[in-house]
C-alpha cells in the first residue's frame, strides 16, 4: 500500500499530534474537526481519532484522519503504533510553556525512528499553540524559527481558543502532503479574522473645578 489511500475519489492522509500533556492537542483537533472548543480538560489516555472532510484547490477531495496521541505516549510502548504510517507529523507545543516546547527535541527523535523506513517520508511540522496567550509567552518566535529550520520542519502558529490559524495550518499540511500550493484565495477563506474584543473602560469622572487655579482636583480618602 502506497503511504496515502484512495477510497473512490477521496485521497486520505494520517496526521499524527504529538507533544506534551497540555500543549492543546485535542483542543486543536476538535478545533479543526467540529468547531469546537471546550475548557474541560480531560488528558488523553492513549490516542483519539478525528476525521475531518475538506478539499484543496476546489477538486481535491481529502480526509484528514487526525490521530491524537496522548502526551503520556512518548515514554509508552504503544508509540510506534500510533505513529506508524503517518503522512504528517504535527509537534505540538504551548508557546507559555517552555517545558513543553523543550520536549519536541525527544518528540521528533522518536517519531523519526519510527517512521525512518518508510517509502516515502512524512512531513513534521513544528506548531505553536496558544498564541492567544501573547502576555505569558515563554518561547519567542526565534527559537520557534531555529528549531524549525535545524530540523527542516513546517512551521505554524495558532489558537485552538480563538481559531486563528488553526484552519490554514491543517490546509496547509494536507497541500504539502498533495505537493500543490494553497491559492490565495484559499489562504484567506481559512485564515481566519479574529475579532477584536471591544473593551468599554469607565469615562473618566466629571471632577470638580477649582475656581481659583481652573485645575481639576479629586479626594483621595486613605482609610
Ligand atoms: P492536550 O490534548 O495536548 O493534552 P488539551 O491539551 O487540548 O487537552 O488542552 C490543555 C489545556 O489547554 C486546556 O485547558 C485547554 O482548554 C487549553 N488550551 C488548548 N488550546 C488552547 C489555546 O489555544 N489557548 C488557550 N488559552 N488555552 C488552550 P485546561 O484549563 O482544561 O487545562
Ligand atoms: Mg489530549
Amino acid at each position: 500500500m502506497s503511504d496515502s489511500e484512495y477510497e473512490g475519489s477521496e485521497k486520505q492522509f494520517k496526521i499524527v499530534l504529538v507533544g506534551d500533556p497540555s500543549a492543546g492537542k485535542t483542543s486543536i483537533c476538535q478545533r479543526y474537526a467540529s468547531n469546537q472548543f471546550t475548557k474541560q480538560y480531560h488528558p488523553t489516555t492513549g490516542v483519539d481519532f478525528y476525521l475531518k472532510r475538506t478539499t484543496i484547490t476546489g477538486t481535491k477531495n481529502l480526509a484528514l484522519k487526525l490521530w491524537d496521541v496522548s502526551g503520556q505516549a512518548l515514554s509508552g510502548r504503544m508509540l510506534d503504533k500510533y505513529i506508524f504510517g503517518a503522512n504528517a507529523v504535527m509537534l505540538v507545543y504551548d508557546v507559555t510553556n517552555s517545558n513543553s516546547f523543550d520536549r519536541l527535541a525527544e518528540w521528533l527523535e522518536q517519531s523519526k525512528k519510527i517512521l525512518g523506513g518508510q517509502e516515502v517520508a512524512p512531513s513534521y511540522a513544528l506548531v505553536a499553540n496558544k498564541i492567544d496567550l501573547e502576555h505569558l509567552r515563554a518561547i519567542k518566535s526565534d527559537r520557534h524559527h531555529k528549531f524549525a529550520q535545524d530540523n527542516g520542519l513546517l512551521t505554524y502558529a495558532l489558537s485552538a481558543k480563538t481559531t486563528e490559524g488553526v484552519s490554514l495550518c491543517m490546509q496547509k499540511i494536507a497541500a504539502d502532503l498533495l505537493g500543490v500550493r494553497l491559492s490565495k484565495q484559499e489562504q484567506e477563506q481559512h485564515g481566519t479574522v479574529v475579532k477584536a474584543e471591544i473593551v468599554h473602560y469607565p469615562q473618566p469622572q466629571q471632577l470638580p473645578r477649582n475656581p481659583q487655579t481652573g485645575a481639576t482636583s479629586a479626594v483621595c480618602a486613605v482609610m
